[in-house]
């Protein structure tokens, strides 16, 4: 049977979940979940959180899990060593990540929020971790500047276009995730390097980019 995986299309957990299927070619059912339905994850995992990978009637949560489970099914592919300076520069960018693109998100055309009780309950939620949406908006322009400047000193970080350190591995997922949630900002400006990662990385995990919704 054909597994499915239950995702928010905005989810850079769920993206990591999603890559490890498309790199290795793997079919699977992708349920997207509106963002207020809290009934159908409490009831597979326990709890109100995605990714969920189903499989034969057995549920599995915590993207990195479901990751290794996939991969180790057939030859395995995430083998390469992580880098220290891809987690640091993760770690450094963290404090972007919310304010740039939750705001975006919660305005993008997705279907997690196919119905105003999806948006408003992602909304509300948000807001309350990172103040009110209309005043992270209004400090885009040296947020974009902080995000531009991160983006250059990752550029020589960035070893080959399919592979962060040269041999696919968790850093590939974890950077991959952010760099794709990061791609709802408009205005970023991406170093080349940089710029063919997330085109080659998005090609082969066949996990679109959200500049179509950029704002
Ligand atoms: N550690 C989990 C984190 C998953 C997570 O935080 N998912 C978010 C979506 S991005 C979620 O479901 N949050 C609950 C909510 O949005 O209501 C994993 O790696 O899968």
């Amino acid at each position: 049977m054909t597994p499915k995986l239950y995702v928010y299309e905005h989810c850079p957990f769920c993206v990591k979940a999603r890559m490890i299927f498309g790199l290795k070619n793997i079919a699977f059912e992708k349920v997207i979940l509106l963002n207020d339905n809290e009934a159908d994850p409490i009831r597979m995992v326990g709890k109100k959180t995605l990714p969920i990978l189903e499989e034969e009637g057995h549920f599995m949560g915590e993207s990195m899990d479901i990751v290794a489970h996939v991969d180790k099914q057939n030859q395995p592919i995430v083998v390469g060593p992580t880098s220290p300076e891809i987690a640091a520069w993760l770690k450094e960018v963290m404090p972007l990540s919310a304010p740039l693109i939750m705001p975006r998100v919660a305005c993008a055309p997705l279907k997690d929020f196919a119905t105003t009780g999806a948006r408003a309950y992602f909304l509300c939620k948000k807001e309350a971790l990172t103040g009110p949406f209309n005043e992270c908006l209004g400090k885009s322009e040296s947020l974009v500047e902080e995000l531009n400047l991160l983006l250059e000193k990752l550029a020589p970080m960035i070893k080959e276009s399919n592979a962060v350190n040269g041999q696919l591995s968790t850093d590939d997922f974890h950077l991959f995730a952010q760099l794709r949630s990061f791609s709802i900002v408009k205005n970023a400006h991406y170093p080349l390097e940089v710029a063919t990662y997330l085109q080659t990385m998005s090609k082969l995990s066949k996990v679109s980019l959200l500049d179509a919704v950029a704002v």
